[in-house]
């Protein structure tokens, strides 16, 4: 069983109305508990669950499944909505929180025809060994402070489109969380994409919240665990997840998701329509270089 992984399938069924609520952690939730979990299966528990019209009912007859390199599959559509718990270690608790239909589908529309058509959309060059190649994707930045990853630097803007304002408004309310920037992404099409990569800059600070809101066609957000730094950088047997994030949906990542995983939107093989995706977060001045 050495290289094998033992993971918890989730099972149940769909139930009943329930509320939609949806809060910051430190004012709903408990910290840690895995109470679904065996104490080998390091797969993500589905901590609560609370969608617009049926609610996901757990079933304690779960069966854990002895495979080798299994990947977790969380669905966006409704009746994925929920928190889960993704993994618990040193640096505390990863958590994603899932609302799909956050917008509803003929809002989402005209938002996203307007964010298409408006925002200043932008394709940056990456230099990478020498060699430089242009960002399979557009971005668009916005907010007072200026961002840079992967030595590509965004200039601040701090003229937010109104709609931009409006959703992190709602965002904001909804969640309880406050967001001082936005990165948006316009994948063209299946060919556009994300490399694998995690939200740590320093100047997002320590377990940065990431409020992600999805417009357009349906995209695989996959996520994989950091390994243990015995294991060199080698991400064989680390444990996955798949989100797929549809028209409308908002991800939260909160805790230690940034710290512990990294996550990519892969190109397709088969074609895909444009989608937008807007990712809300909070950006601090970084201290200056000596
Ligand atoms: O398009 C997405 O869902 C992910 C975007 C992303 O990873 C990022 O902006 O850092």
């Amino acid at each position: 069983m050495e290289d094998k992984r033992q993971r918890v399938r989730v099972q149940g069924s769909w139930a009943g109305p329930a509320k939609r609520t949806v809060l910051p952690h430190s004012a709903s939730r408990t910290v840690g508990s895995r109470s679904h979990s065996t104490a080998a299966g390091p797969g993500w528990v589905k901590k609560e669950s609370s969608v617009p019209e049926k609610q996901f009912v757990f079933d304690a007859s779960s069966e854990v499944q002895k495979i080798a390199c299994a990947v977790q599959y969380i669905p966006s559509f409704c009746r994925g909505n929920g928190t889960y718990e993704i993994s618990t270690g040193a640096t505390g608790v990863s958590r994603l929180q899932l609302l799909g239909n956050f917008i509803e589908p003929k809002e989402a529309d005209w938002m996203f025809e307007q964010l298409r058509l408006e925002i200043p959309w932008k394709q940056e060059t990456h230099v990478r060994q020498g060699v430089s190649y242009l960002e399979p994707r557009l971005t668009a930045w916005y907010g007072d402070l200026p961002y840079s990853y992967s030595r590509i630097r965004k200039e601040p803007n701090p003229h937010w489109h109104p709609l931009l304002s409006m959703l992190k408004d709602r965002i904001e309310e909804v969640t309880g969380y406050t967001f001082n920037s936005l990165l948006c992404n316009l994948y063209r099409n299946g060919k556009d994409s994300v490399d694998w990569h995690s939200d740590n800059e320093p100047s997002l600070s320590v377990n940065p919240v990431i409020a992600s809101l999805s417009f357009g066609d349906t995209r695989v957000f996959e996520m994989r665990k950091k390994p243990a730094p015995e294991k060199n950088g080698d991400f064989t047997y680390v444990d996955r997840l798949k989100v797929p994030l549809d028209h409308g949906t908002l991800l939260i990542m909160e805790g230690a998701t940034q710290e512990d995983w990294q996550h990519r939107v892969p190109k397709e093989y088969h074609d895909r329509g444009a989608r937008i995706n807007l990712t809300f977060r909070t950006i601090f001045p970084e201290p200056a270089k000596r």
